[in-house]
């Protein structure tokens, strides 16, 4: 077997073996902290931003920009491959030690070794059996990544046909508006495989920093605190216009300020820090985690909520976009100063507030629709904290509008549908909605989401038969 192929397979096992333990005992995963790292190191969102034009707001472009880094990190290691066994492990320790506490990196470093002398190349004719195995395990390394890569390679592709927008569904048990956990959209940092599965048992909530009594929470503990509901809009920052990462839901859990009275907050406490399983974090000031409606809920329409959407406990805070809004949250801390938060530190805007958006359900860009026939012209408006006071609708491309009708929103912080019935004669028409927040127009200059959030009229060609 050559030089290359050894230190190839020497990289691909470890990366197999170090992903069981990922997964078996939750270990840290040296290419997720590279790309954790790298991400931000890169500090060039717009990497990000094209890879979203390119490939859509699905999942594709996180996982295509994962492949290019477990590639990076298969190259590396197969370069070690060309140093001898002991030269090569001190250099992969020193590089892990930057990645991860030291434990782990002395762990990995001393697993790497031993694969390596394992690999150790046969010299002599009567090894001839285990130059055969040698082989195969070259032969097998190069299966495994060519299979890993052709896998998640056609996710990337998948990627890009997530472009609909979940029809709010007729004949729900839900409340008119409300979307169910599975049609909820689903962002985050992590490969979706990477995301925590936390269990019930395990989980505690811990409330540290600048209190009077630290204290550690169960989630039976957290369910005995007064019980509130709320209906709210879900809004992710990256959500391009007309896009489908905004979801609304009705959430159960207890306020924030319900906790904090429990805990007793210090002088001096000036933010409140969430930490999550996953290694996010996000911040709030204070006085706004004092506000009645920011709930920390384990509930969503009824149900608890699953693994992808936050179980056991996520924050929710009106007015801001997703990122604010730490799901599988272990630990709440007070400080005095604020901390980066994660996609802050990754070029996007930390405050994040919510800006006015408006989007079509019927008609779907790219469907046809009837000539001739009543239609009804419908969709969701948001904006946050001001409540949405007028949507209007034009189907000559802007040039003359119609107002809509705007259903009554059940609660402050959920979007508002609006409906129009509407004849379309034959030919094509441009659609464009425009609403009105707070009294004010939508603006129709046009920003991509990155990096405080996307603006411009959801408008587009229909075609009428
Ligand atoms: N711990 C953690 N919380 C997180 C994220 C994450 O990656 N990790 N992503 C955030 C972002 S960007 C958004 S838009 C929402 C999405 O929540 P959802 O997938 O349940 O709709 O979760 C937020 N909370
Ligand atoms: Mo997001």
């Amino acid at each position: 077997m050559s030089v290359w192929l050894s230190g190839f397979s020497a990289g691909v096992l470890l990366s197999v073996l170090g992903l069981l333990a990922r997964l078996w005992a939750g270990l840290p995963y040296p290419p997720q902290v590279l790309f954790d790292r790298l991400t931000r190191l890169m500090g060039t969102p717009e990497v990000f931003n094209w890879l979203h034009q390119w490939l859509g707001v699905g999942q594709g472009g996180k996982i295509g920009a994962f492949v290019g880094v477990l590639f990076l990190w298969l190259g590396g290691l197969t370069l070690l491959g060309l140093m001898a066994p002991l030269v090569g492990s001190l250099v992969l320790l020193v590089g892990l030690l930057v990645l991860m506490p030291v434990p782990w990196a002395i762990g990995y470093a001393l697993f790497y070794l031993l694969i390596r002398l394992a690999l150790q190349p046969a010299q002599k004719a009567h090894q001839a059996g285990r130059r055969q195995a040698l082989n195969a395990i070259g032969a097998g390394s190069l299966l495994v990544t060519l299979a890993a890569s052709g896998g998640l390679f056609r996710k990337v592709l998948q990627g890009t046909d997530q472009t609909a927008t979940p029809a709010l569904k007729a004949g729900s048990p839900l409340p008119e508006g409300v979307v169910s956990q599975e049609d909820l959209y689903y962002v985050s940092k992590n490969l979706e495989g990477f995301d925590p599965v936390l269990k019930e048992q395990d989980w505690t909530l811990k409330v540290s920093g600048r209190v009077n009594t630290p204290q550690t929470f169960t989630l039976a503990d957290l369910k005995k605190l007064p019980q509130k509901q709320l209906e709210l809009t879900l809004n992710c920052i990256s959500n391009p216009v007309g896009g489908f990462l905004i979801g609304n839901a009705i959430w159960t859990g207890f306020t924030v300020r319900e906790l904090l009275n429990r805990v007793g907050v210090q002088q001096g406490a000036k933010f409140i820090i969430w930490k999550a399983a996953d290694g996010y974090i996000e911040s709030l000031p204070l006085g706004e985690a004092y506000e009645e409606d920011v709930l920390l809920v384990h509930s969503i329409n009824g149900e608890p909520l699953n693994a992808r959407h936050g179980f056991p406990l996520r924050v929710l805070i009106p007015g801001r976009y997703g990122m604010k809004q730490a799901r599988w949250i272990t630990e709440i801390e007070l400080s005095s100063t604020d901390v980066p938060s994660y996609w802050s530190q990754r070029g996007w805007d930390k405050e994040a507030f919510i800006k006015p958006s408006s989007r079509f359900d019927y008609p779907e860009e790219g469907k046809p629709v009837p000539a001739q026939q009543q239609v009804e012209l419908r969709g969701v408006a948001f904006a946050g904290k001001t409540p949405i006071t007028r949507v209007e609708v034009s189907v000559d491309g802007g040039k003359s509008w119609m107002e809509t009708t705007l259903k009554e929103r059940r609660s402050n912080h959920a979007w508002t549908l609006w409906s129009l019935p509407w004849t379309f004669e034959e030919g094509i028409h441009e659609v464009v909605v425009r609403a009105h927040a707070g009294g004010k127009v939508q603006t129709d200059q046009t920003a991509d989401p990155l990096p405080s959030g996307s603006t411009g009229w959801h408008r587009f060609l229909v075609n009428v038969s």
